[in-house]
Parts: C-alpha cells; sequence; structure tokens
C-alpha cells in the first residue's frame, strides 16, 4: 500500500470515527486546513519536477475531493443523528395546562367594555370601530357642527398637524365619528354599538385626556324616545345587575341630536356603596337624543324616511362606579398592585347567561 493510499484509509477513519460534529471540525483542520497533511501534500506540488507534478497532482486532488466528500457526509450524517436525538428527548405535551399561577389580569376598563358588548350584542346592536386619528370633518362637521361653529368649544381638542394637502385630522373627541362612517356605508336599519377611545385636553381626578366611550346607534322608519328609554334602562338593569331601575331625563343640547336628553339613574348613596334602584340620588349616566335631520343628510341618510336615535356614555366612568374605584388617573398609571386589586380573572369573558362580573 503506497503512503498516499495508507494517508487516505487513516483519513477516513479519523472521519468516520468522529463522534460529534466538534470532532469532525477537528479532524477537517487537521486534513483540509493550511496546515493540515492533505494541504501540505498540496503545497509539495510547487517545488516537484514537471512529470512528479504530473503524476502526483492528480492523486493528491483525488485525495483532497474524496476527503472533502467523506467530511461533508459525515457532517450530514451527524445533524441529522443531533436532530433525531433531540426530537426523540425533547417531547412538548400540548395537552398540559398553560402555567398554573395567575400570570396576569383583564384590566377593568377591558372588564366593562366586554361587558358593555355583551348587553348590547345581546339587545341586537352589532360592534363598529374606527380609527382614533379621525378626519375632522367627520369628527365635528358631518355632525353637524361646521367650522367655527361655537360647538367645537364644547371639546377641547388634540389637533394633528395638517396634512400636505390641507386636510386636518383630530384625535377623536368622541366615537360618534364611527357612527359617521357607518351611516356613509350602510343603509338603514343601522343598530349599532361603538366603544373605543376618545381624547380631550382635560387631565383632573375625573378626567383623562384619554378615555373610553361607548355610542349607540339605531336608524329604522319609526323610532322615537321610547325606544331609547327603553333600551337604556335594559341596559342599566344588566349593567349594575339589579332588577329594577328608575332614570330621569333632563333637557339638554348636543348639535348633533334634536331633541337632546340626559338621563340620569336613580341611587343610594348613603351606605358607603352606592346602589341603584333606590334611594334619593342621581347619577348622571348618558347623554342621548333624536339624530339631528341635518346629520342624517349630511351622512347620506333620506332623513323623510327614516329617523333614528343616539346615545353616549364614557367606559372609565362606568368602571369607576361599578367597581369603587376613586381617581380615573389611576387606570392608566400601570401599577401592577392596582392592577392585582382592580383586575379580572383572564380567559373568564362576561357573559349574560353566564354572569357579568363574576
Ligand atoms: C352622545 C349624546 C347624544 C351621538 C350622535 C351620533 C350620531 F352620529 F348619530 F349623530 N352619534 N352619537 C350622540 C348623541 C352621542 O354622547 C354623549
Amino acid at each position: 500500500m503506497s503512503d498516499i493510499q495508507a494517508l487516505e484509509r487513516q483519513i477516513l477513519d479519523a472521519i468516520a470515527s468522529a463522534a460529534d460534529e466538534a470532532a469532525l471540525e477537528a479532524v477537517r483542520v487537521s486534513v483540509l486546513g493550511k496546515k493540515g497533511s492533505v494541504s501540505e501534500l498540496l503545497k509539495s506540488l510547487g517545488g516537484m519536477t514537471p512529470d512528479e507534478r504530473k503524476s502526483n497532482g492528480p492523486l493528491f486532488n483525488g485525495l483532497r475531493d474524496r476527503a472533502t466528500a467523506a467530511i461533508a457526509a459525515r457532517k450530514t450524517a451527524l445533524e441529522e443523528g443531533a436532530l433525531n436525538a433531540r426530537l426523540t428527548f425533547e417531547r412538548v405535551d400540548i395537552s398540559l395546562p398553560v402555567r398554573p399561577e395567575p400570570v396576569g389580569s383583564v384590566h377593568p376598563v377591558s372588564q366593562v367594555l366586554d361587558e358593555v358588548t355583551a348587553i348590547f350584542a345581546d339587545l341586537g346592536f352589532a360592534v363598529a370601530e374606527g380609527p382614533d386619528v379621525e378626519f375632522d370633518d367627520y369628527n365635528f362637521t358631518k355632525l353637524n357642527i361646521p367650522p367655527d361653529h361655537p360647538a367645537r368649544q364644547m371639546h377641547d381638542t388634540f389637533y394633528v398637524a395638517k396634512q400636505a394637502d390641507g386636510s386636518q385630522h383630530v384625535l377623536r373627541t368622541h366615537t360618534s365619528p364611527v357612527q359617521v362612517r357607518t351611516m356613509l356605508q350602510q343603509k338603514p336599519p343601522i343598530r349599532i354599538i361603538s366603544p373605543g377611545r376618545t381624547y380631550r385636553v382635560d387631565s383632573d381626578a375625573t378626567h383623562s385626556p384619554m378615555f373610553h366611550q361607548f355610542e349607540g346607534l339605531v336608524i329604522d322608519e319609526v323610532t322615537h324616545l321610547g325606544h331609547l328609554k327603553w333600551t337604556l334602562e335594559e341596559f342599566c338593569k344588566a349593567f349594575f345587575e339589579v332588577d329594577k331601575v328608575e332614570m330621569r331625563a333632563r333637557p339638554s343640547f348636543f348639535p348633533f341630536t334634536e331633541p337632546s336628553v340626559e338621563w340620569d339613574l336613580r341611587c343610594d348613596r348613603s351606605g358607603g356603596q352606592i346602589k341603584f334602584g333606590q334611594g334619593n340620588d342621581w347619577l348622571e349616566l348618558a347623554g342621548s337624543g333624536m339624530v339631528h335631520p341635518r346629520v342624517l343628510e349630511l351622512c347620506g341618510i333620506d332623513s323623510k324616511r327614516y329617523q333614528g336615535y343616539a346615545f353616549g356614555g364614557g367606559i372609565d366612568r362606568l368602571a369607576m362606579l361599578k367597581y369603587g374605584i376613586p381617581d380615573i388617573r389611576s387606570f392608566f398609571e400601570s401599577d401592577l398592585r392596582w392592577l392585582r386589586h382592580y383586575g379580572f380573572a383572564a380567559l373568564d369573558l362576561p357573559t349574560l347567561d353566564g354572569g357579568l362580573s363574576r
């Protein structure tokens, strides 16, 4: 056996017995690295006569090619072996429960948002959503609040820098632009609620610059304030989890409704806790009204044929009332102790039959 054949045997044995990828890499370096045995052979061709080179060149190059191929094959085999070993030993039982300890909780705002949605869904309302950054046109003009109308000052608006085309965007000051979008896109009958974030320049214990509203809109051929009152009563009974409520109407003004009505709810604050359906106190509940015919027309709805009612209230306010949270600012401080105290169990979604707030 020639020296070259012996070297090849030795190299192939070393490759075959490399037990893992690190050992194989060490063999590769000792054979094909800068100072490797085969590299040295190839280098030695430079000092040979042309005849020697002619006979040895193919031998050395063949050895290099076979060593390279053997290393590649061994590498693939080792990788497959390693993968199969992992597949055998690393097993995950996907039927096991997720971590048993409680890891998070549902924020009271999310809880109330889900409760409000569940109640109105049960009354046949669909949920509609829209962007937080709105066209000035949808937030104001189409709601019968034209530019320079004094009613714009009722809302302390966050204005967004004017667009290149001169159009104006705002952070929506109410979710009414969602109703506008719905009226522009759908034909009556319409029955929607639009819960979501709203923004006004205002901040104290009962006002946050970002807060949450729910608004409802019903449009059909025959709708009236009686329907509105019944709807809000049903909502209150379900939300406050009492059998009876009493509501009081006060005349009000909104540019987008005529007439406009604000509703108070009879309550009792004499104990430490607030109770509904009894007592001699009144709690401001919601604003509402019959949608102004001009709003219907601006949103493409025939005000001769259709009329509608709308209402709106604060989600954060409802959460504070129902769960006894004194300061709205605490909602948005992300204090883990507060969240653990006021939070709700995850995955325990409120439903009317399963219980809203258990
Ligand atoms: C309120 C009070 C009264 C309202 C009106 C409309 C629309 F788009 F139909 F004109 N959406 N929401 C409305 C009416 C909202 O919140 C206090």
